[in-house]
């Protein structure tokens, strides 16, 4: 299937210490911040490079830089994504970014949108849309469904944790979409959440 699990051993640390209970919200917050730039660095490997004229202090050099970074677009799922979102801009500051604001009823896990904002010429961009969290998938589902229909140049998925039933959910509605996580977890409860996951991430985030 279309997922990669980023392994390296800073991300994996990083979220060892978020999961754990007694990660105080300042702790969680950052470390947040700081593995998101980590599963950047990871996700951008691709990103296509120019040739550009420059000089520095003693010669004219052709130097690469980024050819594109102006058309990528950071969309972040409210609220948990934008813990997500402020650590990869931290890495890609002229990144565009999209907000969609979605909640899961807490009783069927439907998810129901509350907001939708892209910047313009999304047909153009490449789009990572990014989530802490895939539980049961249909927040992400939902998400790339909405997003689809304005029909970007290309998208990705990034969260930290999926569970292996969001994961197959997901890929049954957008096979075409590539995931990245840190982690696919055991299982889902009753309840919706991942197992063992490391609670609602929103709250963890925010308090
Ligand atoms: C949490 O629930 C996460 O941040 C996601 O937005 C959502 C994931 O749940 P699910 O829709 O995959 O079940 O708030």
């Amino acid at each position: 299937p279309n997922v990669t699990i980023i392994e390296h051993p800073l991300v994996q640390h990083k979220l060892t210490l978020m999961r754990r209970e007694q990660t105080s919200t300042a702790k969680f917050r950052q470390l947040l911040r700081e593995i998101s730039m980590l599963l950047a660095y990871e996700i951008t490997r691709d990103l296509p490079l120019k040739k550009e004229l420059i000089q520095t202090p003693l010669a004219a050099m052709e130097a690469p830089i980024l050819a594109s970074e102006k058309k990528m677009v950071i969309v972040s799922i409210m609220r948990a994504g934008q813990g997500i979102l402020d650590g990869i801009l931290e890495l890609i500051p002229s990144a565009r970014v999209g907000h969609i604001g979605l909640y899961r009823d807490p009783r069927t896990f439907i998810p129901i949108e509350y907001y939708f904002k892209l910047p313009d010429d999304i047909e153009e961009r490449e789009v990572l849309v990014v989530d802490p969290m895939i539980a049961t998938g249909n927040t992400a589902i939902a998400a790339i469904q909405r997003l689809k229909q304005t029909n970007p140049f290309s998208v990705k998925f990034l969260c930290l944790i999926a569970s292996p039933e969001g994961i197959k959910n997901f890929h049954s509605y957008h096979p075409d979409v590539p995931l990245y996580t840190a982690a696919i977890d055991d299982h889902l409860d009753e309840h919706g959440y991942i197992i063992p996951g490391l609670g609602d991430a929103g709250d963890r985030l925010f308090g």
